[in-house]
């Protein structure tokens, strides 16, 4: 995935099944997500009230 902000920001599940570790600006990364079908939720660890969800079908 590609952040398109101007500060740093993570993916960062909930119960630790991925995380990006930091994402600077406009800055490019990758991770692993999870295998199995499911709804997973993530947060940002640097500014913990941003959360979305990662769905895996
Ligand atoms: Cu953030």
């Amino acid at each position: 995935m590609t952040s398109r902000d101007n500060v740093v920001h993570t993916m960062t599940a909930a119960v630790h099944q991925f995380t990006t570790g930091n994402i600077g600006h406009h800055q490019t990364t990758s991770f692993r997500a999870p295998e199995k079908k499911g709804v997973y939720h993530y947060y940002c660890f640097v500014h913990q009230f941003m959360v979305a969800t990662l769905r895996v079908t």
